[in-house]
């Protein structure tokens, strides 16, 4: 297939996992074309059957901000006429779902028909698509995208919830590549990061309120003064300067590293022994998987898709949004048996081998080919 990938190009989890996929799919015969402002952040090698269409747009003194929609859906049309795809996919919904259904009609009056997946991703509709200034739009292009897709059982729920959806909406989880994410000995970043052997506790986010950072600080302050730790926070974002000053007040800036942006995650992830995911607000939990990947259990709050990953008692701990106390305790119990620890570890990567990119993969083919042959049909 021609497939037309449309996405942030960001170090967001909806980008990730665009990018994956079509890395994937490419690996699997399929020419992709990946369409975005930017070249996605792990869009780092090259492939043959991988082609990067930028969207650029003339900018005007008018222009308070540059119309990006515009621009990406002429360059959708662009891209789908010159390269003759069959079907588009748009990851996270706002503005991608609306703009690709503008191009499909563009493109209809040249007698052309495109299919157009839309996959929800989490905040297009937790937080920024049910916004009044965005719902209207949003709930309709879900409903005009000829594929709707989720994340989890969760987020399908949410979006029902809070949209009215006639669209059936099929549930295709995050997924991973074992050949990246695994546990792997790197005993010199462990020497490094944790001299005295204390257990390393990780958090990766993009330090947005909704990831409440603040909590997994608080959190390991507690674990902290049980068992000595090091708290490796990993990523970027706007809440860091309020964290740097909750470890000043709290006394931790020796136990804590920011180490901002990291591109091998996995290498950080093998030294872990807890991985911290306290957020407001979760479709899935991407990072968890990985850390899971690598053996590390995860003691997480027990919202939206984090139950269906993180299986409460077995690979980590699920805690009410806020409860530090509860977390801590949680954490401390899987950190202070070894026996427990381990199998912990075990139960972690066993339940990420479910979410494992071969599994998904031939899910989303024939998820295209059903929306393609409908298309046929209907068209
Ligand atoms: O807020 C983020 O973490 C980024 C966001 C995105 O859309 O870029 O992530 C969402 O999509 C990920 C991939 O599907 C999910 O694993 C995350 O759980 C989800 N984030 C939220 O729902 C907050």
């Amino acid at each position: 297939m021609k497939i037309g990938i449309v996405c942030y190009p960001t170090y967001g989890g909806s980008g990730v996992v665009a990018t994956e996929l079509g890395k994937g799919l490419a690996s699997r015969g399929h020419k992709v074309h990946f369409i975005s402002y930017r070249q996605p952040a792990r869009l780092d090698s090259f492939h043959e059957n991988i082609f990067y269409k930028e969207v650029r747009f003339a900018n005007y003194p008018l222009f308070d901000y540059p119309p990006y929609e515009t621009a990406l859906a002429s360059k959708l049309v662009d891209v789908v006429k010159f390269d003759k795809l069959d079907i588009l996919h748009v990851h996270y919904a706002v503005p991608h779902a609306s703009v690709a259904y503008l191009a499909k009609k563009i493109l209809l009056n040249d007698g052309l028909y495109i299919p157009v997946v839309t996959t929800l991703h989490g905040t297009d509709i937790t937080l920024v698509g049910k916004d009044p200034a965005y719902a209207p739009v949003v709930s309709f292009a879900m409903n005009k995208s000829d594929g709707l897709t989720a994340v989890s059982e969760s987020l399908k729920k949410d979006t029902l919830n809070f949209f009215n959806v006639k669209k059936e909406i099929k549930v295709i989880p995050n997924f991973l590549d074992f050949h990246r994410f695994k546990k792997t000995n790197k005993d010199h970043f462990k020497k490094a990061l944790s001299p005295n052997n204390e257990k390393v506790i990780t958090h990766v986010s993009n330090f947005r309120k909704v990831k409440r950072v603040g909590d997994a600080i608080k959190v390991f302050d507690k674990i902290n003064k049980s068992i000595p730790s090091k708290l490796l926070l990993i990523g970027d974002g706007p809440e860091r300067q309020n964290l740097e000053q909750l470890c000043r007040e709290l006394n931790l800036c020796d136990k804590i590293r920011f180490l901002g942006k990291q591109d091998a995650i996995e290498e950080l992830l093998a030294i872990s022994d807890l991985f911290l995911m306290p957020s407001a607000s979760e479709s899935f939990g991407l990072s968890a998987l990985e850390a899971m990947a690598c053996e590390v259990p995860v003691i997480s709050s027990n919202t939206g898709g984090l139950p269906e990953v993180n299986l409460h008692g077995k690979t980590g701990f699920l805690s009410n949004i806020g409860d530090i106390e509860d977390m801590a305790k949680n954490a401390l119990n899987i950190l202070s048996d070894e026996t427990i620890h381990k199998k912990f570890r075990m139960n972690a990567l066993l339940q990420a081998k479910t979410y494992d990119i071969n599994n998904i993969l031939p899910i989303y083919e024939d998820y295209y080919k059903e929306i393609i042959d409908t298309c046929v049909y209907t068209k």
